[in-house]
């Protein structure tokens, strides 16, 4: 197995700083113009990580990006592979999602069957990560493309015993994922079973538009924070810190 350097980055962090931020780069959105300042001014406020990957990669800006973080900052880029040609040597680690809300085989199991030699090839870390759609409000991207059902918003049990068989089964991370732009966040209530149940670092993201619903998540025990659609819109940028903060409650960064 590859070192674990990125996953034991992410696990200090969360120890240091009381929950870590990663911020989502889709090269679809974010142009490679912008990149060098929108990366350094997150690296500068805070930000612990970047996932990077889409669901269509309509621009090709794939790799270029992942070279962008590893040129503009000293933090590591995760893949977050929307496919399975998502595979780059240049990053750092890979999310190896897993869709257990699901009971789609070709997403538990089949595409990492191929997937699983590209990433050796590629000497990268994987991230034994369970993939846990919540529904959401309208159908998502996640959703969609996984040809699954998420898990009822409702039904805190199901997704506490859900996480507690991926972590049973080796997974090194639960994602609750709400989908990208979703209408409403994962509920506390879940985040909080999950948590309570789980000894594995638990990542929430999908909807979070607001610093205060980034510590709100975080108060209910998430131990990682994504946020991606928010900053897509360049006005938002200079709430990167406020963000940060939120999240980094045991150690808040100076404003
Ligand atoms: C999506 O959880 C991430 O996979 C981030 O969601 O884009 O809604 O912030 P948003």
């Amino acid at each position: 197995m590859p070192d674990m350097k990125t996953y034991n980055h992410i696990q200090n962090r969360i120890r240091d700083k009381g929950a870590a931020y990663l911020i989502l780069l889709d090269p679809d959105k974010l142009s490679l113009d912008r990149a060098t300042f929108f990366l350094k001014h997150c690296e500068q406020a805070g930000v612990d990580g970047f996932l990077v990957g889409g669901s269509l990669m309509m621009s090709g800006n794939f790799e270029s990006l992942i070279e962008q973080v590893k040129i503009n900052t000293n933090l590591p880029a995760i893949i977050f592979p929307g496919s399975i040609d998502q595979v780059s040597s240049i990053a750092d680690a890979i999310l190896f999602l897993s869709v257990v809300s699901g009971r789609n085989a070709d997403h538990l199991i089949g595409r990492h069957v191929i997937a699983s030699p590209m990433i050796k090839r590629a000497g990268i870390e994987p991230i034994s990560t369970a993939y846990v759609l919540i529904e959401s409000g309208v159908t998502t991207t996640a959703v969609y493309m996984s040809g699954s059902m998420p898990l009822p918003r409702n039904k805190p049990e199901i997704a506490a015993a859900t996480a507690l068989a991926a972590e049973y089964l080796g997974m090194k991370l639960i994602y609750l994922e709400a989908g990208s732009g979703a209408d409403q966040t994962v509920p506390d209530d879940i985040i909080k079973a999950v948590a309570k149940t789980c000894s594995v670092p638990v990542m929430v993201g999908g909807g979070i538009r607001s610093p205060m619903v980034a510590r709100e998540k975080v108060e209910s025990g998430a131990n990682i924070i994504v946020t991606g659609n928010y900053f897509e819109d360049e006005d938002n940028w200079d709430m990167v810190r406020e963000f940060s903060s939120a999240v980094h409650f045991k150690n808040p960064i100076e404003v």
